[in-house]
């Protein structure tokens, strides 16, 4: 693999700063009762901690519509706060990840103020303008047929000035147009203030999105059902990309400092290793969708699509071999602020597999090679929100907009509405953005106010919190501490080490092997209980010293089971 790093060797949890901890009593969590619970992420034992976006913003899309880039929204806190989290995590030996949301702005912000306000205005190209079109009979068309992720067309009619402006989001996240010199140079003037300030690195948002296909075609509508296709081929990794990721990556390098991409819709390991290759010195490593996608039915996100453990098998042998073959760097991750819980998702939350599930799944990412990524709630076992919930409890705008989409195009079809909360209990944005559970008390110690909380806390904090599980040895945020602490004790094998698949075609077992020197084989194995479509299995997640199959030493052809049940991970044991 390329050179050894310490961003290789670290890990990173993911705080939603709503949904962490509520200091003031507003319901809404801040920056304050991120520092609170400072001591639980170092026992915990992550490296890095990667907030999602805290600067000033209307929220329309939680934050991911900054209205100025240098102001913090302010329920969340002060710059001081920030200084002051900065510092405590430096203390602790921890650093701070910054959401850099850069492919658009809020359109509150003065650059689209102004840029919106005429034509001739200086910041006029500092986002992506274009005339309408006309139908044969005079009707107003948006500049070609590409959809907004937030449902309805990619582009917005501006009344003032006769124009589309391009947001690939909400309306209210016009894209910035990076082909304009002035739009990269206040970027990098974005990264530098913060990195003075003692950010240590950025996630950076669909940073893959950035450089635009200069003509704007329409997508070619193979599927008319699409009145607004998805246009990524047209955005997703352009043409310019990599000149401009290799300015960021100029400015990274000054600081040393960590960075990640989130870079949906491209699943050629070519194309994000141009963007991760070690040498390339642009990002260190990138969130690819592959595994995200796998549960994606043929109408997308929200529509039914089996998750079979072999597909699983040769997705993540793609992305482990060729980015080790290849000196590039994987993040690792299975959920985050936009996904379902993984136990939910690609498990089993019933009681008694709960525990189980996150333990297993915490051993299939937790020791592949790449730098892990644990998101709040995920290390204690958080699962997604009650079967009991309608739409009107749900919050985020990528739910609601394409209810109320699917509600208006086939009113009376109840089978499909049936269906599509189903996907949507299982995989919308909202399953990750309730309330961390930190004890039994109120509002499961969240929020220590009386004001109702932004976003309902799931039912089941009483069993299912961190206080509970931090005085429990064999509790799932014990297990994940002791996986992360295995990366520490054995770097060679499990962050440097190569990745190999064994097994590939065991209908029960996901088994791989890291090498270095010596090999640790890491076995996980099937479910005992059938009725969960899919799953990587989880009677056992464990990790084995070059251990001893049920009958003769394992070979790649001949693996039939494991001796014993879970084998709780504890390095100073194996
Ligand atoms: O997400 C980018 C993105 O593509 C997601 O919308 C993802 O495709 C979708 O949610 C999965 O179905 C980033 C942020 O993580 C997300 O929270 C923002 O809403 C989005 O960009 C716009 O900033």
């Amino acid at each position: 693999t390329g050179g050894r790093a310490w961003w290789k060797e670290s890990s990173v949890y993911q705080i939603y700063p709503a949904s962490f901890k509520d200091s003031n009593g507003d319901g809404v969590g801040d920056i304050p009762g991120i520092i609170s619970k400072l001591d639980y992420l170092k026992a915990l034992g992550v490296d890095l901690v990667w907030l999602s976006p805290i600067l000033q913003s209307p929220q329309v899309d939680m934050g991911y519509d900054v209205s100025d880039y240098y102001a913090i929204h302010p329920p969340y806190g002060t710059l001081k706060d920030v200084d002051r989290l900065i510092q405590e995590l430096h203390t602790r030996g921890m650093k701070y990840v910054m959401d850099l949301v850069v492919n658009h702005t809020s359109d509150q912000h003065e650059w689209f103020k102004q840029s919106r306000s005429s034509k001739t205005n200086e910041f006029r190209d500092w986002y992506i303008w274009k005339k309408p079109r006309y139908t044969a009979d005079g009707v107003r068309q948006p500049p070609n047929n590409w959809g907004s992720y937030f449902s309805g067309s990619a582009w917005k009619y501006d009344e003032q000035t006769e124009e589309y402006y391009l947001h690939l989001f909400a309306p209210e996240q016009p894209d910035l147009n990076w082909e304009n010199p002035k739009v990269r140079d206040a970027v990098h003037k974005i990264m530098r203030y913060w990195l003075d300030k003692g950010v240590s690195g950025f996630r950076m948002d669909v940073i893959n999105f950035i450089s635009k296909d200069q003509r704007f075609p329409d997508v070619p509508v193979v599927d008319p059902s699409k009145l607004y296709p998805e246009g990524a081929k047209y955005y997703a990794c352009g043409p310019r990309l990599h000149e401009y990721l290799q300015e960021l990556g100029s400015i990274l390098k000054e600081y040393d400092a960590f960075s990640v991409g989130e870079m949906p819709s491209v699943y050629d390991p070519t194309e994000i290793l141009n963007a991760v290759g070690f040498e390339r010195q642009e990002l260190g490593m990138a969130f690819q969708f592959e595994i995200m996608d796998l549960d994606h039915g043929p109408q997308g996100k929200f529509s039914p699509g089996k998750f079979r453990l072999k597909d699983l098998k040769s997705v993540v042998t793609k992305w482990q071999l060729f980015m080790y073959e290849n000196n590039g760097w994987n993040a690792l991750y299975l959920e985050n602020h936009d996904q379902g819980r993984s136990i939910s998702r690609f498990a089993s939350e019933k009681e008694e597999f709960r525990a189980l599930s996150g333990k297993m799944l915490a051993t299939f990412l937790g020791l592949q090679s790449g730098t892990p990524f644990v998101y709040q709630g995920q290390e204690i076992g958080m699962v997604n929100l009650p079967e009991s919930w309608n739409i009107e409890k749900f919050r985020d705008l990528e739910a609601i907009n394409f209810w109320n989409e699917l509600i208006q195009a086939c009113p009376g079809d109840t089978k499909l509405h049936n269906q599509t909360m189903k996907e949507l209990r299982l995989k919308s944005r909202d399953n990750g953005r309730l309330p961390m559970q930190w004890g039994s008390g109120k509002f499961a110690g969240f929020s220590s106010g009386t004001a109702d909380l932004w976003i309902d806390v799931n039912e089941d904090y009483d069993n299912w919190n961190a206080t509970s599980q931090m005085s429990d040895p064999s509790s799932t945020f014990n297990y994940w501490a002791n996986i992360l602490k295995l990366r520490k004790v054995w770097v060679d094998v499990f962050v440097y080490g190569s990745f190999k698949l064994i097994a590939e075609d065991h209908e029960e077992l996901f088994v791989y092997t890291r090498t270095f020197g010596e090999t640790k084989a890491v076995v996980i194995n099937n479910f005992s209980e059938k009725s969960v479509e899919w799953c990587i299995p989880v009677e056992i997640a464990s990790v084995l010293t070059g251990g001893k199959f049920l009958t003769g030493n394992y070979d790649e052809r001949r693996i039939i089971g494991f001796e014993g049940n879970v084998i709780t991970v504890n390095p100073f044991e194996a």
